[in-house]
């Protein structure tokens, strides 16, 4: 069977033209300079091209920024929540209107397919619809006190500037998740996002001003910073920057972590995943392995969700691993704004190399690697058949996570030791059971089965609903967003006692004179 792709991309200035054309209509087009002037430059994956420039931001324009922002949350702190809701509400609405405007610049910027663009725009106006009714739903407990006359409780209160960094693989959503929820509790919000996405930062910047300014809300309460790494670690190193929210490697997070809770304050951390499924023998699996391409191969390979790992039981791994690399061999790999393309490309050189580099030491150790290699449709642009690697064992590098699309396949014999290679690995974002028998899926979700943030049955690891809190354990960082009650990270929390008596009882029994 011959490899299917997309045999032509776009041009430069095809990309040019439609990127121009959505900031335009969004309202941002003003920030766009020359490919090659001053300023930040914003290259496309699809080709491999320099677009544009985009303004960079200086140390000073960060600290103007941070200055503007903690000056904003003076009055939003105190702006009723449901008002508040109305800011978000209003975002939500300009996102539903520029949908297909922003997904164009994901699939430009990001190289996600139309269909995956489009649902990150979607995971947006998602999450701006859940801050909405949470901007009425911000409860705090009340407490029995132990006290005659007392009445103990909780208010939950804003906690300042929150500080959002984000990574180019969800270049929106992301953001959105953060700034919905962080806005609606009351805070203020400065964006740092990755150097590899400014363009849908530009365009997501101006959606936010245009929803204060028709609501009349300070546009201040959402600032965005562009720039490398020196740019973020203001944010990290601020006192005013009262959370960092930060999305990213392992590596940032060792970095970010620390400095942050050095100075005492609030980090929220969405680091890397290895997330693996375990096929059982009563899987249905038509099902495990439409799950399994879409997670492994979907982004092409480049979600912290993505699956990496599949640990399938002995009697059905073969049957697994044909049906997998039957169905890589037909996805259609090219330009992602193609219709029917289902894997775009990778980010840049670097992953591709990190790529070969995982398949070589795959390989080294025993791996029988299928798929894999470059699909050669121009020169400085990356794109790669996913690959399929039957291992012999859990080898270092199924241990790391390779942000590309490479599946290891682990056998197991028992689910005991399922579980077990399950949690062998460092991450602990996302997982997921096939199983058709519900004792082996109530016990993936057991105290002793997965030690994941996501723990799925019968659906692949990436692909989560923003009503659910997002995240994961171990070097993941422990962080959740979105949704559920994952707002409480975004405040802080009061405890009141209120004495309504004429008398002063102590708590404990104490008396005091
Ligand atoms: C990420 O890759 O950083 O669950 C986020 C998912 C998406 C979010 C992924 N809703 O795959």
């Amino acid at each position: 069977m011959t490899s299917m792709h997309t045999s032509t991309l776009p041009t430069a200035d095809d990309l040019r033209d439609r990127v121009r054309a959505a900031l335009q209509a969004i309202g941002a087009h003003t920030a766009l300079g020359e490919p090659g002037g001053p300023g930040l430059p914003a290259s496309t994956p699809v080709t491999g091209d320099v677009l544009f420039a985009v303004p960079e931001s200086t140390r000073e324009d960060a600290d103007a920024a941070i200055t503007d922002a903690a000056r904003a949350f003076q009055t939003w702190r105190v702006t009723p929540a449901p008002v508040r809701g109305a800011l978000v509400s209003r975002l939500g609405e300009l996102l539903v209107e520029h949908k297909a405007d922003l997904a164009t610049i994901v699939t430009a910027e990001a190289g996600k397919i139309t269909s995956e663009a489009l649902g990150e725009v979607q995971e947006m106006i998602d999450i701006c619809q859940f801050a909405v009714g949470l901007s009425r739903q911000l409860y705090g407990k009340t407490i029995a006190s132990e006290r005659p006359g007392h009445r103990l409780m909780e208010t939950w209160h804003p906690l300042g500037v929150v500080g959002v960094i984000t990574a180019f693989n969800f270049p929106v959503a992301v953001w959105a998740w953060n700034t919905a929820v962080a806005l609606v509790c009351g805070n203020t919000v400065v964006w740092k996002p990755s150097e590899l996405t400014p363009l849908t930062a530009v365009a997501c910047q101006a959606l936010i001003e245009r929803a204060a300014d028709d609501v009349g809300a300070p546009r201040d309460v959402s600032r965005l910073v562009q720039g490398a790494r020196e740019i973020g670690e203001l944010l990290v190193d601020d006192p005013r920057v009262a959370l960092v929210s930060a999305t990213g490697s392992v590596r940032m997070g060792r970095q970010v972590g620390p400095r942050v809770a050095a100075r005492f304050g609030k980090a929220l951390l969405e680091l890397g995943g290895n997330n693996a499924a375990i096929v059982t023998p009563s899987a249905d699996l038509d099902l495990a392995v439409r799950g399994i391409v879409f997670s492994a191969a979907g982004t092409a390979g480049q979600r912290c969700t993505t699956m990496r790992r599949v640990i399938a039981h002995r009697s059905v791994v073969d049957t697994v691993i044909e049906r997998v690399a039957s169905a890589y061999r037909s996805l259609p790999v090219g330009d992602p704004s193609a219709d029917g393309t289902l894997v775009g490309p990778l980010i840049h050189e670097r992953s591709h190399r990190d790529m070969v580099a995982a398949l070589d030491r795959a390989r080294a150790d025993g791996g029988e690697v299928t798929g894999g290699e470059r699909v050669d449709l121009g020169e400085g642009a990356y794109y790669v058949r996913p690959a399929v690697v039957r291992m012999p064992g859990q080898t270092a590098v199924v241990h790391d996570e390779t942000f590309a699309p490479i599946l290891y396949v682990l056998t197991y014999d028992d689910l005991d030791e399922a579980i077990a290679l399950n949690n062998a690995v460092p991450q602990g974002l996302s997982s997921a059971i096939f199983t058709t028998d519900m004792r082996e899926a109530e016990r993936f979700m057991a105290a002793d089965g997965s030690d994941c943030g996501i723990a799925n049955v019968n659906i692949g690891t990436s692909g989560a609903e923003i009503g659910g809190a997002f995240g994961g354990e171990k070097q993941t960082g422990g962080g959740r967003e979105s949704g559920s009650d994952s707002w409480k990270a975004y405040m802080r929390r009061a405890t009141n006692t209120v004495n309504y008596s004429s008398e002063l009882p102590l708590a404990q029994g104490v008396t005091f004179g």
